[in-house]
């Protein structure tokens, strides 16, 4: 039978290239998000050989993302990787200037939504058994603190814990879970995050070489590949050219802005 992986957020960025990448590797796939014209050209170009099955969905309904796991067609219904990619940053203030309704959204969309998708896809993946995954998308953010990150790096932190968590429920089902956890990488991700600054987009991607989406794309293929009883329980993975920076320090004598 051939393998399905059920893609969040597979309109863009890191779910779009995962498609692309499984689909192309032979594996059925289920591509999901909101915007539908995406999927629909998402969907004309992946190869015909392999089952593409498109549905809108956002992670963040409950009721919508039940609606689309039972009504799976056949040709895709024993979903094998599980991946939770969906997901944004909003709010790149400092936490004081921040809108509330920003923090709801990426709580929302990053905890909930893929809460709300995990426990949907749990029992067919446990029906799957050995060498079925859960592949969630955290950040370097949820582990390494920044100006700025707040409730973003927080609700990633979420995803690393609950992915470790998963771990020890799940054991002896055969059911793997990994966090991958990308530093700064090329999508859309900038765009959503400032509201559509192309020149913040230019500014954080320029003059450097970020992660492409392909890149955690082949990582996500990776872990789906391993042989059953190797469980890779966290990826960190980051552009050569970024590392961290040291610490603040509140000085009397501030430097000139
Ligand atoms: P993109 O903005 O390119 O893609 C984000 C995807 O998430 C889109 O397909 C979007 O689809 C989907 N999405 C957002 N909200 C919802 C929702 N409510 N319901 C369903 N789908 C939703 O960004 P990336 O590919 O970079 O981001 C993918 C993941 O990687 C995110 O979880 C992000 O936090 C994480 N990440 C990104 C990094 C980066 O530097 N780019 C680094 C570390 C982690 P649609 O709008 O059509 O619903
Ligand atoms: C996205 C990476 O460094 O912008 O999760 O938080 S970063």
């Amino acid at each position: 039978m051939t393998d399905t992986i059920f893609i969040t957020g597979a309109t863009s960025g890191f779910g779009r290239a995962s498609a692309v990448k499984f689909a192309q590797a032979g594996w059925n796939v289920i591509i999901t998000g909101r915007r539908k014209e995406r999927l629909t050209e998402l969907q004309e170009q992946l190869p015909n050989t392999v089952s593409v099955h498109a549905a809108e969905l956002d992670v963040r309904d409950q009721e919508q993302v039940a609606d689309v796991v039972q009504n799976l067609p056949e040709s895709v219904r024993n979903v094998k990787v599980l991946l939770n990619n969906a997901g944004l940053a909003l709010a790149p203030v400092p936490a004081q200037k921040a809108d509330l309704a920003d923090w709801h959204t990426m709580i929302d969309t990053n905890i909930t939504g893929l809460v709300n998708v995990t426990h949907a896809l749990m029992p067919t993946l446990i029906g799957v058994g050995a060498g079925a995954s859960i592949i969630n998308i955290g950040s370097v953010a949820g582990a390494w603190p920044y100006p700025g990150s707040h409730v973003y790096g927080a609700s990633k932190a979420f995803v690393e814990q609950f992915s470790y968590n998963l771990r020890c429920d799940l054991l002896g089902t055969g059911v793997r879970v990994s966090n991958i956890a990308p530093g700064m990488a090329e999508s859309e991700f900038t765009l959503v995050r400032t509201g559509g600054d192309t020149q913040a987009y230019d500014k954080m991607y320029g003059d450097t070489d970020p992660l492409q989406p392909e890149d955690i794309a082949n990582q996500v293929f990776y872990l789906a590949s391993l042989p059953d009883h190797i469980n890779i329980n966290q990826l960190e993975i980051m552009p050569t050219r970024q590392a961290w920076s040291g610490f603040a320090v509140d000085r009397d004598q501030k430097p000139a802005p």
